[in-house]
């Protein structure tokens, strides 16, 4: 796709500042696709700092053994605090983003409420940890993206960034609208398919073949709510027990916001 003036947004709506000790990792996944194109749309900035840049010795190294001594290396004070203090003093941050497993769980929610931020700086560890100091004064906020460990906190940063930036208006064509988003629905997605209507003796639903969209769109409430309460009943919960099919009148999908902590997108 080619990117014009006219799709340019001459003021991106959220620069976000990734501070890292491997950038390409992040830079290669952040170049494609969606946010590759919000990119170069200008609907985000994303901005990629080497850590190594930032090193005051001649190997360019950014990190130490710990004090109290223990295995892995951890990551050091300065070169942290001369990246994130220079950008700092080129504009305001609402908040330095510390990618970590010990961190708060990214959710949808969570990221409902970072899309409405303007600068962002993310952290990204690539040590055993950093030091404490670093968290103590330049962290506002750790967020962690479940409940496993990674070598490093690059890939962590690239789906914040993803979750986050995907939410933003223009980042996607109205069709694919976020708000229709497992989570952002409350419930899981409801099973899709394309032709041919017959693979191999595997066929597609009668009712997705006939044209009555009030239909479709029951059965696929139905899909979605049966499919949530198999695999993911804890999201019900509070939710008031409906049986799509029989609900003829109540066809809407629930609208962002009427789950428990959940936080609607509105960019307005
Ligand atoms: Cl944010 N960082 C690392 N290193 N591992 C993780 C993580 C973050 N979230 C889950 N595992």
């Amino acid at each position: 796709m080619t990117t014009t003036n006219a799709m340019m947004n001459s003021t991106p709506l959220m620069r976000i500042d990734i501070v890292c000790a491997v950038p390409q990792v992040v830079e290669q996944v952040l170049s494609t696709s969606i946010i590759g194109r919000a990119r170069e749309k200008g609907v985000v900035e994303i901005l990629l700092h080497n850590l190594h840049d930032y090193a005051t010795d001649r190997y360019r190294h950014i990190d130490d053994t710990p004090f109290g001594g223990g295995a892995g290396m951890i990551l050091s004070c300065e070169p942290v605090f001369s990246c994130v203090e220079r950008l700092q003093s080129e504009r305001t941050y609402d908040d330095v983003i510390y990618m970590t497993p010990d961190g708060e769980q990214l959710t949808q929610p969570l990221a409902n409420r970072l899309s409405m931020k303007h600068n962002l700086i993310l952290l990204a560890g690539h040590y055993k940890g950093i030091d404490q100091r670093i968290r103590d004064v330049l962290v506002t906020r750790e967020v962690s993206i479940g409940d496993y460990v990674l070598t490093g906190g690059e890939l962590p940063a690239a789906v914040l960034a993803d979750a986050v930036v995907r939410l933003l208006p223009g980042a996607m064509g109205d069709a694919e609208s976020a708000l229709n988003d497992s989570f952002q629905t409350g419930l899981l997605d409801y099973p899709h398919y394309t032709r041919p209507a017959d693979f191999r003796g595997h066929v597609v639903p009668d009712v997705l073949q006939g044209g009555n969209h009030a239909e479709i769109e029951r059965w696929r409430e139905a899909e979605a709510y049966r499919k949530t309460l198999q695999r993911r009943p804890d999201m019900l919960e509070g939710r008031p027990v409906v049986d799509p099919l029989a609900a003829k009148n109540k066809r809407k999908r629930t609208k962002p916001g009427s789950v428990p902590g959940d936080t609607e997108v509105s960019h307005g």
